[in-house]
């Protein structure tokens, strides 16, 4: 199927942004004069009217300007604040920012940058062709297809995520939403550390999931410890049959004492 998104950048989620506790964050908002709507950006890092959600409402063709100083560390949603915003966060307009504390966030191996949202289609998931938005459904929050980074493929056919035993990934996790709180999991892992709402001033450890509401994000930590094929879900697992799976393939050794089997293993996640 085609859906046609709003973007930030050309893509969903927009681009990942990286700043330091303390910065001051100057922001350019270019609507593209081909396009027909207003669009704008609210940042949740910003402390100040809107979070630029309304300095920054721009007709095609127009560039709003502001600035604002990252006073707290965190991982931070960003999102188009134009009426009506859950059109706009539908249709793709959002992403994360990262603010790190001083002397950065500990160092891992590898970094992931997932996003889950929504999409709202008038005709039942997996219809072939071009789809339209259907109002109606976005108001009664009953969505059609759920999507990690954009689409049903965006992190399993297109960009499975890739990592080794023995190293350590962080996953950046966002729900734009915009409207469905997530139990974020990974089939076969256990997060040695949780910033729950990203959060940095005391993470939890050892859960099995990362309760992630919409305009939210989570900030997950795992060593891996086994190969294999790792599914990215939300544990409200109907949403698996409606796109919402990822993969995390683990290169490496097999290691018996933390997992055995004499059965061979065909599909990590049992879907
Ligand atoms: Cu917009």
């Amino acid at each position: 199927m085609s859906y046609t998104y709003y973007t930030f950048g050309g893509k969903v989620p927009g681009p990942f942004v990286r700043v330091r506790v303390g910065d001051t964050v100057e922001v350019t908002f270019t609507n593209n004069a081909k396009n027909s709507m207003y669009h704008s950006v609210d940042f949740h890092s910003a402390t100040g009217p809107g979070g630029g959600g309304a300095v920054t409402q721009a007709a095609p063709g127009e560039t709003k300007v502001f600035s604002f100083k990252a006073l707290a560390p965190g991982l931070f949603v960003y999102h188009c604040a134009t009426p009506l915003a859950a059109q706009h966060i539908t249709n793709g307009q959002y992403g994360l920012m990262l603010v790190e504390p001083e002397g950065g966030l500990p160092k891992v191996d590898r970094e992931f940058y997932v996003m889950q949202g929504e999409m709202y289609t008038a005709a039942p998931y997996n219809t072939p062709g071009r789809q339209s938005l259907d109002m109606q459904k976005l108001l009664d929050e009953r969505p059609e297809y759920f999507v990690f980074n954009g689409s049903t493929t965006a992190l399993t056919e297109d960009y499975p995520l890739k990592a080794k035993v023995g190293e350590t990934v962080r996953l950046f996790f966002g729900v734009g939403g915009p409207n469905v709180i997530s139990t974020f999991h990974v089939i076969g892992e256990v997060f040695d550390t949780v910033y729950d709402q990203a959060s940095l001033s005391s993470p939890l450890t050892g859960t099995q999931s990362a309760i992630t509401g919409p305009g939210s994000a989570s900030i997950v930590e795992m060593k891996l410890d086994y190969p294999g094929k790792y599914m990215l879900v939300d544990h409200a697992l109907s949403r698996a049959a409606r796109g919402l799976v990822g993969h995390l393939m683990v290169e490496g050794k097999e290691d018996a004492s933390i997992f055995h089997t004499q059965t061979p293993v065909t599909n990590s996640g049992g879907h």
